[in-house]
């Protein structure tokens, strides 16, 4: 097979400096901005991952939609609500470090250093790179290096919008037995005694989650394999919900559904100076008949 089935190569996105991954089993898009994985396809040319229909391709405010990374904390910032949700680093251009690609695979590489725009936000040196390998699946690895002279504590995610068919019905497996926190149940904490039916909204963080999800549909499933991560995350605003997202049309909550690769909330961890943690994912997706 030669490598013109594969590639990584600049592109753009509406306004947006881009990165597309060619490979022989599908390809995928990444912006600068957040370095967000904002389209992947299948070997069908399927979408695996949702991008909201108004998203902002301008760089005035992160993508809605594809995998956003939120570093380096998820939620709301733990003491300081002037700050924006979900980390500072989904706002922000990333540096593309390299690209290459073989007969079998292509590779994008992204850093963010800190600066004094960082440092304003959050006083603290670091490096954060996302590599993003397509193969036959999706990998991104997000590793964080503490370059300052203090310990952090960081909370992150990968916040992944799938594409659905309906997200109202939907199975998710491999959260069974997991305690979870629940925000559109006001933070009380329960147990999953069974597959998770999602019927939106939810907003649900598991702990100590270290295996695969799977989102089942009637004709293929989403598989989602991790390391470095203990908590797995699943949000869908619902119809209510969605209309204080003005960035998501009323109408297409169904179209999507969150799993997100995190560590978060219970999860948090520390990280000590010269130390690096890497968090990844692994995304793919099954042909099936209807298996609902
Ligand atoms: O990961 C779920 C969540 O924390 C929801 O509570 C909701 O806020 C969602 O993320 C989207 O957050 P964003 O800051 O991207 O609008």
């Amino acid at each position: 097979m030669n490598t013109a089935s594969t590639a990584a190569r600049p592109s753009r996105l509406g306004e947006l400096d881009t990165i597309e991954l060619v490979s022989r089993h599908g390809r995928a898009t990444i912006a600068c901005l957040g370095a967000t994985v904002v389209d992947f396809r299948d070997s069908d040319d399927n979408e695996v991952l949702w991008l909201s229909p108004t998203s902002r391709l301008d760089g005035s405010r992160p993508v809605r939609g594809g995998i956003p990374v939120c570093w380096p904390w998820f939620g709301a910032h733990p003491s300081d609500s002037s700050l924006s949700a979900h980390g500072f680093v989904r706002h922000m251009t990333w540096q593309v470090e390299r690209l290459s690609h073989d007969d079998n695979r292509a590779v994008a590489v992204l850093a963010i250093s800190d600066d004094d725009a960082t440092r304003r936000l959050w006083p603290h040196a670091f490096r954060l790179t996302l590599t993003v390998v397509l193969d036959d699946r999706l990998h991104l690895e997000l590793t964080a290096e503490n370059r300052s002279e203090h310990a952090w504590e960081l909370s992150e995610a990968l916040h992944s919008y799938f594409r659905v068919e309906d997200a109202r019905g939907i199975r998710v497996d491999g959260l069974d037995n997991l305690t979870y926190w629940d925000k559109q149940q006001g933070g009380i904490r329960g147990t999953q005694a069974e597959a998770l039916r999602v019927y939106p909204p939810i907003d649900r963080v598991y702990f100590d989650h270290l295996g695969e999800a799977v989102i089942h549909q009637p004709h293929r499933r989403i598989h989602i394999g991790k390391t470095g991560s203990r908590t797995t995350v699943v949000w869908n605003p619902g119809p209510d919900g969605v209309r204080g997202f003005d960035d998501i049309p009323d109408d297409a909550w169904g179209d999507m559904l969150c799993v997100e690769t995190a560590n978060a909330i219970d999860n948090r961890y520390s990280l000590r100076p010269g130390e690096s943690h890497t968090l990844s994912a692994t995304i793919h997706t099954e042909k099936t008949a209807d298996n609902r």
